[in-house]
C-alpha cells in the first residue's frame, strides 16, 4: 500500500489498503451479485482493488494468488473454487505476512492459520433447508419419489455441503430416493445438459433438487422442451434467491428456494480494515439467510437487490 498524503498533522496517517481477490469466475447470478458487491465496497472503503477471474479453475486462482504475493499486497481475499489444495499456496502467503482472508466457499486444510477467517454461508444448513422441506411435502408419501439431483462443481464447498445437508435430512424418510446425481457447474448451460440427459434415462423423475437457480433453471428449459411441466409434473428445488430464481418461482416453475446471500462485499471490506488495523476477527463470520416458497418469492420479487 501506499502511504496517503495530505493527511492532517495530529490525525493518524491513514494507509490507503491494497486488496487482492481471486474471483472464482462468472458462472452463475450469484457470482455476478458477488462480483459486484466486492467491486463496489472496495471502491467505497477507499481501497485498490487488485480483482481477478479464475475462470472455475484452481491452477488460475493459484496463479493469481502468487502475483498478488509478489505484488505485496496488503490483504488476499479469495472464493476458492475446490476445498482441497491450497497448502502450499497458503503456506506461501503466511511466509510472505500477508493475511489470507476466506470468502464465500471454505478450504479443507487442516492447518486453520493459514488464513485469518471465513466469512459465507453455511452451505450444509442450506442443503438442510432444501431436504426438510422437501420431507415435510411428502410426509405421507406412500411409494418411491425419485429424486433426481444438479450438484455444483466437483469439489467445491457448496457441492460437498449442499449435498451433505440435504442428504442428512432426507434420509429420514426411506421413500425419498435420489436416482441420479451429476455436476451441472453451477451453469445454466450444464444444467440444461445434464437434466436433457436425466430425462434421457428416467421416464418417472418426481424432484429436481439443483445446488443453485441457474442449474435449475437451465433444466426448467429441457423440462418444458420434453413436454412437462416445470414445477407440477417435476417439483424443483434450488438455492440462491437471484432474480431470475425468484422470478421463475413466483411463476410456479420453482417450488422452493433456499436463499444464498451473495452481497458480502461490505462485511469483507469491514474485515479487511479490522486485520490491517491489528483487530483480532471471528474465525468464522456466518450470513444469514431465509428460504421462499413461490408465494414467497412473488412477494419478495420486486424488492429482490440481485
Ligand atoms: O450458490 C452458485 C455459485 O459459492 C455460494 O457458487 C456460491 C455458489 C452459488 O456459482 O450459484
Amino acid at each position: 500500500g501506499e502511504e496517503n498524503a495530505g493527511g492532517n498533522s495530529g490525525t493518524k496517517s491513514t494507509k490507503s489498503i491494497t486488496l487482492g481477490f481471486s474471483q472464482v469466475g462468472a458462472e452463475s447470478g450469484w457470482r455476478s451479485a458477488n462480483t459486484k458487491s466486492i467491486q463496489d465496497s472496495a471502491k467505497e472503503a477507499g481501497y485498490t482493488l487488485k480483482f481477478s477471474d479464475a475462470q472455475q479453475k484452481q491452477e488460475n486462482q493459484i496463479k493469481a494468488l502468487r502475483s498478488f504475493i509478489q505484488q505485496k499486497v496488503d490483504v488476499i481475499s479469495f472464493s476458492p473454487v475446490v476445498e482441497s489444495g491450497w497448502d502450499t499456496v497458503l503456506k506461501e502467503a503466511k511466509d510472505a505476512g500477508i493475511p489470507v482472508i476466506l470468502t464465500d466457499r471454505a478450504v479443507d486444510s487442516k492447518d486453520t492459520s493459514l488464513y485469518v477467517t471465513f466469512l459465507g454461508s453455511d452451505f450444509v444448513e442450506e442443503g438442510r433447508k432444501a431436504g426438510q422441506w422437501l420431507t415435510e411435502q411428502y410426509k405421507d408419501a406412500a411409494e418411491d419419489i425419485n429424486i433426481v439431483e444438479l450438484q455444483g462443481t466437483t469439489g467445491s464447498a457448496p457441492a460437498n455441503d449442499r449435498m451433505q445437508g440435504f442428504k442428512e435430512v432426507i434420509s429420514s424418510n426411506p421413500n425419498l430416493k435420489i436416482i441420479a446425481s451429476q455436476t451441472g457447474d453451477f451453469t445454466r448451460a450444464k444444467g440444461k445438459e445434464v437434466m436433457q440427459a436425466f430425462l434421457k434415462a428416467h421416464k418417472d423423475i418426481d424432484v429436481l433438487y439443483a445446488h443453485n437457480d441457474d442449474m435449475a433453471l437451465g433444466a426448467i428449459q429441457a423440462i418444458e422442451a420434453a413436454g412437462l411441466k416445470p414445477g407440477e409434473d417435476i417439483i424443483i428445488i434450488s438455492v440462491d434467491a437471484v432474480k431470475d430464481g425468484m422470478q421463475a418461482a413466483s411463476e410456479g416453475k420453482i417450488n422452493f428456494i433456499v436463499e444464498c446471500n451473495p452481497l458480502l462485499g461490505p462485511q469483507l471490506m469491514k474485515v479487511v480494515q479490522d486485520v490491517v488495523d491489528g483487530k483480532s476477527v471471528e474465525a468464522r463470520i456466518v450470513t444469514e439467510e431465509t428460504t421462499f416458497t413461490s408465494e414467497q418469492a412473488k412477494e419478495a420479487l420486486p424488492n429482490r437487490q440481485y
